[in-house]
């Protein structure tokens, strides 16, 4: 079969994939990229569940790389909805004019790499063949839905979706018993929603979530001319503080919970959020670590949770029992107040588990109940999802599946021992999703940049991290994250939701702001921790 011949080959068109284009477009490559969706926007164009929305500020979740393109688009809402969101990535899409390198409705289903020729042979499911010197997977940490596998679930008769792949003709709820699967941050946003029209909805809990309310409101020109004036240190100190947020990093105490009363703790916990600025984590030294310290944060959330629902039953069922910060927490938007609607109830089914999917709806260990619709809100395979779906093979034939098969190896995430020329954008053992993701993935793609710049300006033909460091970067990131709570948690930052998958924790945690200077010493220091090779000998 012909193979088309480019420079670089980007495998997805969300944030990353498309800024990835931009910048190596700019530098005269010739660039294919590749996108499974039907338009652009990866996450953002799968994701269209009623009430998505992201939970970081929408004037720091969207690019920085032009001023022009940061100071036209008027972001609606502080925490924007999903049709803003898109909307923005489709006006960058057209402003830099870059549908036109971009292939619709395609998946990568090969990629294997050619140790005498240092070139990529790429295949898709529409019988495309590519040879590109450079791979790059931008596929981004949570593009893959994880379906649970009910017994009977092809047998439902109702209508089925699931939140991180919701489709495009307009789903109403009106009059109609629904079930939701799932209360992580998808569930708390689509739960709400669904519940202001929904004849009954009902809330199939295994486990429950720490659910913080958020506060969104409406953003006027005066407080977006503030935010253009003051862009310039907002962005300054997302880039090199921890969270890649530069608008809501509130200055923490520096000081233990146990330092405070137990009254002056909850008075500063309860303004934090009643001003929904920084974080429950960022207040006090020693929540992400010790028990005790975790202990008064949850039982202030606890009175929190008693305080707006109103059963007593259905508010105990809300109450998790493992520490706050070992999991993502969600923030809210009338996700608690919901449980006091007359049609909503919480069912748990971690005493009474699923047992199946019937034709008419859920039976569980006890009970059976009938439904027209049922949404699972339950995640996704995350940070390897889309890498793993992929059949990639590098040097010596090696598949990645089995490099990874005890859990993903990478160099600060961005490349693997073995896969010369081969990048991930957002990959493990990056901040990623640890950090604002639209800030860790324009760090990621300026670094790829500059590396690209700097291999074709000294004809380096591959290019592959040393294993030696590899290795050292794995047992970083693990050693680092281990006295925290996080490390421990059961959740997708670890694999832990999807059965089978190893559990090893997969996004940096040090920091973006830390990260992005090792980043760049490796660069200024001539990639001595890569092999480089400009003919047949590795340098
Ligand atoms: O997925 P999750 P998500 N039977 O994995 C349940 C980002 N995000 O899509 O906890 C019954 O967090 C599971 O129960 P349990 C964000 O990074 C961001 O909500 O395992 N239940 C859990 O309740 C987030 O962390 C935003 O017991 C089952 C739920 O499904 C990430 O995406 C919005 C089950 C899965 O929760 C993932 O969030 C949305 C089963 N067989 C997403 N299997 C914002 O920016 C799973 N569950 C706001």
């Amino acid at each position: 079969m012909k193979k088309i011949k480019v420079d670089a080959l980007v495998v997805g068109a969300g944030f990353a994939g498309l800024y990835m284009l931009l910048r190596l477009r700019d530098k005269g490559l010739t660039i294919q990229v590749l996108e499974a969706g039907g338009d652009v926007g990866g996450t953002w164009y799968w994701n269209r569940y009623p009430g998505a929305r992201c939970d970081v500020a929408s004037v720091e979740y969207c690019y920085s790389f032009s001023k022009e393109l940061q100071e036209e688009f008027k972001w609606p809402e502080r925490y924007s909805a999903q049709p803003d969101i898109l909307k923005y990535i489709e006006h960058t899409t057209e402003k830099f004019e870059l549908r036109k390198n971009i292939l619709f409705n395609t998946k990568v289903t090969d990629a294997i790499y050619q140790e005498d020729t240092q070139l990529w042979h790429v295949k898709t499911n529409t019988g495309q063949c590519y040879e590109t010197r450079y791979f790059i997977m931008a596929t981004g940490c949570l593009s893959v839905p994880k379906m649970p596998k009910f017994k009977g679930i092809d047998s439902f008769e109702g209508e089925f979706y699931h939140t991180g792949k919701w489709p495009h003709h307009k789903v109403t709820f009106d009059g109609k018993q629904v079930a939701v699967i799932g209360i992580g941050s998808s569930g708390v946003q689509v739960i709400p929603e669904i519940a202001k029209t929904a004849k009954h909805l009902t809330v199939l809990q295994r486990g429950p979530t720490y659910c913080i309310p958020g506060k969104n409101y409406p953003l006027d020109d005066t407080y977006l001319q503030d935010i253009y004036r003051r862009y310039d240190d907002i962005r300054h100190k997302a880039k090199t503080g921890s969270r890649g947020v530069g608008l809501t990093d509130v200055k923490g105490t520096g000081k233990s919970i146990k330092e405070f009363s137990r009254e002056e703790a909850f008075k500063m916990m309860a303004e934090i959020i009643e001003h929904g600025k920084g974080t429950l984590g960022s207040l006090f030294t020693d929540v992400k670590s010790d028990p005790e310290a975790d202990q008064i944060v949850r039982e202030f959330l606890y009175e929190m949770i008693d305080r707006i629902v109103e059963d007593s039953q259905t508010a105990n069922l809300l109450k998790p029992d493992y520490p706050l910060l070992s999991k993502r927490y969600s923030l809210g938007f009338e996700y608690l107040e919901t449980y006091n609607r007359d049609n909503v109830t919480l069912a748990d089914v971690l005493t009474d588990p699923i047992k199946e999917i019937t034709p008419k709806g859920v039976k569980t260990e006890h009970k059976e109940y009938t439904f027209d619709m049922i949404v699972c809100a339950t995640g996704f395979d995350g940070m390897t999802g889309a890498i793993s779906r992929v059949h990639i093979v590098g040097k010596n034939s090696e598949r990645l599946k089995d490099k990874w098969a005890s859990g993903p190896r990478a160099y600060l995430g961005l490349m693997s021992h073995g896969y010369p020329n081969m990048f991930t954008i957002t990959g493990p053992g990056s901040p990623s999703i640890l950090a604002n993701a639209v800030m860790s993935i324009e760090q990621h793609v300026e670094w790829i940049d500059n590396c690209i710049e700097y291999l074709d300006r000294n004809e380096i033909k591959a290019f592959e991290p040393k294993l030696d460091e590899e290795d050292k970067w794995v047992q970083h990131v693990t050693d680092i994250v281990k006295p925290f709570f996080i490390s421990k948690g059961n959740s997708w930052y670890l694999g832990a939701n999807i059965p089978g998958k190893p559990r090893v924790f997969m996004p940096y945690p040090g920091g973006l702001g830390t990260y992005t200077e090792i980043c760049n010493e490796i660069a200024k220091n001539g990639y001595q921790t890569f092999l480089q090779k400009r003919s047949y000998v590795y340098e």
